[in-house]
């Protein structure tokens, strides 16, 4: 594979195994250049901690992105996850626009809501400026309650193919390239992803291990976006990522203790060892 540039945009969560303390060694594992871009600093993450700080940095962001300008920096693939104000999805935007090289990927993960509800920090205003942001890209990857927010669908926890077909189509019909949802399951004990591209779907199914593991959207965005950097196709990338995302439950799940993150750690020698 070519060597290649990326940003990603998300905040530092210095305890909590989410976001870009797991996108960067993440990335860096699959041989990717990875630039990153704080989008705020917290204590911890908001799912199960409480009385966690927060510094935004939404102000520092055009600053950034202005000496990026003045120096001539390019990626090639912008990815964003949890971003800390609706004022930022409008700067990020901005970056997209103006900073990847011809060709370059701009690939979302909203992260910003699970199991039928927004994360704390969120309301309805943030949505719509997700939105905007999602339908612009070329991949977005949502999980399903994400994906409700974004098109207005129904959140439902029992559905059927029609259901996340019809979420895929409104995805793309909306503006995203391509949409990759994860968390569908249509049986017992099962789960996996379900992705559209120029129309077409396609279903990985793979076994559930455990009800909601905190932190595994961003390890599998960013294994995700790891593996396309390496020249998979979209449903060979989300794949990787989503057996990449079995394996670090499964080191996880006996540690009780373990509740707010998974072991990515543990796995990460195995997906690079893929990737070569
Ligand atoms: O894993 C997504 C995420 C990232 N960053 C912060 C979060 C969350 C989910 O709750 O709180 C700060």
């Amino acid at each position: 594979m070519a060597y290649k540039k990326i940003l990603t945009i998300q905040d530092i969560s210095c305890v909590g195994q989410c976001s870009l303390t797991v996108a960067l060694p993440i990335l860096s594992a699959c041989g990717v250049e990875t630039c990153i871009l704080p989008s705020a600093v917290l204590s911890t993450h908001t799912a199960g901690f409480s009385g966690f700080t927060f510094r935004d940095l939404t102000d520092d962001i055009p600053l950034i992105h202005k000496h990026w300008q003045k120096e001539g920096i390019k990626f090639e693939a912008i990815y964003t996850g949890y971003l800390g104000s609706t004022k930022q999805i409008d700067y990020v935007k901005d970056i997209i626009d103006t900073m990847l090289t011809e060709n370059g990927l701009a690939i979302i993960d909203p992260a910003m809501a699970d199991n039928g509800v927004l994360y704390p920090a969120f309301d309805a205003e943030y949505v719509e400026a997700m939105k905007k942001l999602c339908f612009s890209a070329d991949i977005v990857l949502p999980n399903i309650t994400e994906a409700c927010f974004l098109t207005g669908m129904e959140y439902k926890e029992k559905y059927d193919e029609a259901y996340v077909r019809e979420l895929l189509k409104r995805l793309t019909d909306a503006g995203a390239k391509a949409a990759v949802l994860t968390g569908v399951g249509y049986r017992e004990g099962k789960t996996g992803v379900a992705v559209m591209e120029r129309g077409e779907y396609s279903y990985y199914e793979h076994e559930k291990i455990a009800q909601g593991c905190h932190g595994t959207g961003d390890v599998y965005a960013s294994a995700f976006v790891g593996a396309l950097m390496n020249d998979m196709e979209v449903m060979a990338a989300a794949i990787t990522a989503a057996d990449y995302v079995v394996k670090c439950i499964k080191n996880t799940i006996d540690d009780k203790d373990h509740w707010y993150g998974v072991k990515f750690e543990t796995a990460l020698a195995e997906l690079a060892e893929q990737l070569r």
